[in-house]
């Protein structure tokens, strides 16, 4: 039974993902801040597989570090890091850009990523096996208007996962970037702070991604072959051509 760690785990993508890993029985390891979603989430999973639960701001580097330290043995080697959590925050041009924003996407989107990778890389490293997939965006391949941090964050994780599979190349840990385009999430709901009408209106007029399209994607990276490392893909709505072209029928 493979372990695998979702950052996350709370909404959307790393829900989808972690429902999804639960049916096919890896032992999971889901986290958040959201404490409540954890319990009930863990409680849904339990039936199917072994759950633990981990309660961390992914900001606060010690949060992390404590929370990483403290898995119970049988969780400790993990076998797949799923680098999920983050979100847009503001959609705003740069001259009106609230600097708090700024602060919360580069640390949760970028630092964040970083500091889980930090606590889970030796373990690989040593055991010489290990498979990171590193959830990156269209806005990591595009910038778009008024996307500018955003989009510089997604940027950054596009760079460090190719950084890492580079580093990581010579101990035989698979690492991998999955580049979604609009996935109806509480994405949009946390960018515009919750605006829930503002948010509807992004997804509406055509079909956007499922969170679910996202976790059948993940998981058919993670279940490849030991020889096949699939290391970057962009997974687009039929709709959508690039981040600014999407074909509305309003
Ligand atoms: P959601 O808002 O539904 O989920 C975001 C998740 O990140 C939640 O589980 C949330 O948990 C967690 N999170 C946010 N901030 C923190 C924090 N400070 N510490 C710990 N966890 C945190 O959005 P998505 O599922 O859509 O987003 C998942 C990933 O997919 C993100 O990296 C996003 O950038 C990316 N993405 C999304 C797209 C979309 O259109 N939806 C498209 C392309 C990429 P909690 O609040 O409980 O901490
Ligand atoms: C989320 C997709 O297009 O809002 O990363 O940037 S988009």
């Amino acid at each position: 039974m493979k372990t695998a760690l979702i950052t996350g785990a709370t909404s959307g993508i790393g829900r989808a993902t972690a429902r999804l890993l639960a049916k096919n029985h890896y032992r999971l390891i889901i986290c958040g801040r959201r404490e409540d979603r954890l319990a009930e989430l863990q409680d849904e999973f339990s039936h199917l597989t072994k759950v633990h639960t981990l309660n961390f701001d992914v900001r606060h580097k010690k949060e992390v570090a404590q929370s990483l330290k403290s898995l119970p043995k049988e969780f400790a080697n993990i076998d797949v890091l799923i680098n999920n959590a983050g979100n847009a925050h503001g959609l705003d041009p740069i001259e009106n850009g609230d600097v708090h924003d700024w602060d919360a996407m580069i640390d949760i989107n970028v630092k964040g990523l970083l500091y889980v990778s930090k606590e889970v890389i030796p373990g690989m490293v040593e055991r010489r096996s290990g498979h990171i997939i590193n959830i990156g965006s269209i806005a990591g391949k595009e910038t778009y208007t008024n996307g500018n941090v955003y989009c510089a964050t997604k940027h950054a994780v596009d760079a460090i996962n190719q950084g890492m599979r580079m580093d990581l190349n010579q101990y035989g840990i698979r690492v991998g970037a999955i580049n979604p385009g609009m996935v109806d999430t509480e994405f949009s709901e946390v960018r515009f702070k919750g605006d829930k009408q503002r948010a509807e209106n992004v997804y509406k007029g055509f079909e956007p991604l499922k969170a679910e399209d996202i976790a059948d994607v993940i998981h058919f990276v993670i279940s490849r072959p030991y020889h096949v490392n699939i290391a970057d893909l962009l997974i687009l709505p039929t709709a959508q051509a690039s981040a600014t072209i999407v074909n509305k029928k309003l």
